[in-house]
């Protein structure tokens, strides 16, 4: 149990060892997790955010440790007369990673050196310590007493088991279970070692030192701050901008990409006149402007939480394109990260004069943070993120539908999905319980690139009455709104929102799931009166 346990620690030290020299998305146990979730099912890949949250990727982290563990205890319990059962098994996992590695978008050559490594510490670890365990001697005495072999035997090669009392046995004071724990203790120590050892190296090379060292991002000309009555925080509502920290969080990438500043190139190609290809300090000459975005995730349910805003700093995307020259018959511009997401963007959305596209290399006055896709990202007010919003890009593409499918087309999700206008109540939180009376209700409300108009807010499916609106800063950012509502009678109440966007549209009361392209319905919520 304990060779097969130590054969485990050894073969992941191993991988992330060598991971942190040859990229940190070559570590096999990174790639086996981003090849799982890659390959599932959009309602399982809901169902865990719904369930974990933002901590989805650490539940699936948890839940491999358990299955390898799991996997661990099975080639021991499986290699009681030799190693061959356990040998089979620790290779086969071993391929698995070798295979999940190879097949990633974003390795590179030498990425198969990081699984090959694990394979071997694995088996020659696991080999090494089931012969300590279970000395030549032993196996002869098996031929006798099969019953009485096997991998947690401690009997050394001197001593006949059936002269050892039992207790003397467990308590490991035979020169064979010595030695046998020295060499295991000997493997784990080697194991941290190294384990340690590729986080430090990997340390050292990733983006956040590289961050640190990038140079202000100072836009041409600054937006004046937000005014005062862009929120009513103190009623309940979240901040006009949210921190970079609080800025909620939604990609495919199990451990975030590391894209050093000097690394990174950006290509633009495809049906274009001309290719370019950019680096960091390229885009910071051709002079930096700021937009006030709202961005959100088509993955909210009403009345959820992936809605941010920030101050993104960078170029405008459009002006970029057209100085590749995007040449007639374009219907999409295909984006891809680092780490090998791609996105499909209508291209005419893209050139259109007020879109306000980015390219982001900064966050509310900062350099992206490395988890909302420091170097570089796209923003494109008013499209869900999925088709909008690449972070860690490297790569444009102008192209056709046809010719190009993004990641989460063949997941279901549709092709184009404008954000739907839609509202929330975040005060009274649901279920609350406070006294009658005045209640005071509040909350955002969001139509990117269209404009919040109006909120409306119902108190118990009565009449729809008018709240409050923030100022309004942006067509492209969400507004609060508060109302006061008279709720006399003590018990149990219901209210519900709705807005309506600048163009007229008020949104549907039908409800509708993510699945395709973004929920519906109103939000609504109880709360108890006494
Ligand atoms: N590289 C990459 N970019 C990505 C994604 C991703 O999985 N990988 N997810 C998109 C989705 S679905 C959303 S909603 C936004 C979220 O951006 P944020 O994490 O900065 O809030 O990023 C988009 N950009
Ligand atoms: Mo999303």
């Amino acid at each position: 149990m304990i060779a097969a346990i130590v054969a485990l620690a050894a073969a992941l030290a191993a991988g992330h060892l060598v991971a942190a020299f040859v990229g940190p998305q070559a570590s096999p146990l990174l790639a086996v997790g981003n090849t799982a979730i890659d390959l599932t099912p959009s309602w399982l890949k809901d169902f865990a955010i719904a369930t974990f949250g933002t901590a989805d990727k650490l539940a699936l982290l948890v839940g491999m440790g358990g299955v390898l563990l799991g996997l661990a205890v099975l080639a021991a319990l499986a290699s009681g007369r030799g190693p061959a059962p356990g040998t089979v098994l620790i290779v086969a996992v071993g391929v698995l990673g070798l295979v999940a590695v190879v097949t990633r978008p974003d390795v590179g050559r030498l990425a198969a050196a990081a699984p090959l490594a694990s394979l071997a510490a694995g088996v020659a670890t696991w080999l090494l310590l089931h012969r300590r365990a279970s000395p030549s001697d032993v196996v002869e005495t098996a031929g006798t007493r099969p019953d009485r072999a096997g991998p947690d035997r401690t009997d050394s090669g001197a001593e006949r088991t059936d002269e050892v009392p039992h207790g003397t046995r467990a308590s490991g004071a035979t020169p064979g279970r010595r030695q046998f724990l020295v060499t295991a203790g000997g493997a784990a120590a080697v194991a941290g070692v190294a384990g340690l050892a590729g986080g430090f190296v990997g340390g050292a090379r990733d983006a956040t030192s590289s961050r640190a060292a990038a140079p202000p991002l100072r836009a041409t000309r600054r937006l004046p701050a937000p005014p005062n009555d862009a929120d009513f925080a103190k009623l309940g509502t979240p901040t006009f901008l949210t921190p970079n920290d609080a800025f909620y969080r939604i990609d495919t990438a199990l451990s975030v990409p590391q894209v050093p500043a000097d690394d990174w190139r950006l290509r633009i190609h495809g049906m274009v006149d001309r290719e370019l290809e950019l680096s960091y300090d390229d885009v910071r000459r051709r002079g930096l402007i700021e937009r006030r975005i709202t961005l959100c995730c088509v993955s909210n349910q009403v009345g959820g939480e992936l809605i941010s805003t920030a101050t993104f700093t960078g170029v405008d995307l459009g002006d970029l394109l057209r100085d590749a020259g995007v040449r007639d018959g374009a219907q999409q511009l295909l984006s891809s990260s680092s780490d090998g997401w791609t996105c499909g963007t209508p291209i005419d959305v893209l050139l259109e004069r007020d879109r306000g596209a980015m390219l982001a290399l900064g966050m509310n006055g900062q350099p992206l943070p490395l988890e909302h896709g420091f170097p570089a990202r796209l923003v494109v007010p008013g499209l869900y993120g999925y088709v909008s919003a690449t972070k860690w890009v490297t790569d444009l593409e102008v192209t056709t539908w046809d010719r190009r499918r993004a990641y989460w087309l063949d997941r279901g999700w549709a092709r184009e999905a404008p954000v739907k206008t839609q509202s929330r109540i975040d005060r009274p939180s649901a279920n609350a319980t406070m006294p009658a009376g005045r209640v005071i209700a509040a909350g955002i409300a969001w139509a990117q690139h269209t404009g919040v108009a109006k909120v409306e807010v119902r108190l118990d499916g009565g009449r729809w009455q008018e709240a409050t609106l923030s100022a309004d800063v942006s067509d492209d950012t969400w507004r609060m709104w508060h109302i006061a509502l008279d709720v006399d009678r003590p018990g149990s109440h219901r209210i519900a929102c709705r807005a309506t966007d600048k163009s007229g549209y008020t949104q549907t009361a039908e409800r509708m799931g993510v699945l395709p392209d973004g929920a519906t319905g109103h939000h609504t919520i109880t709360f108890t009166t006494e």
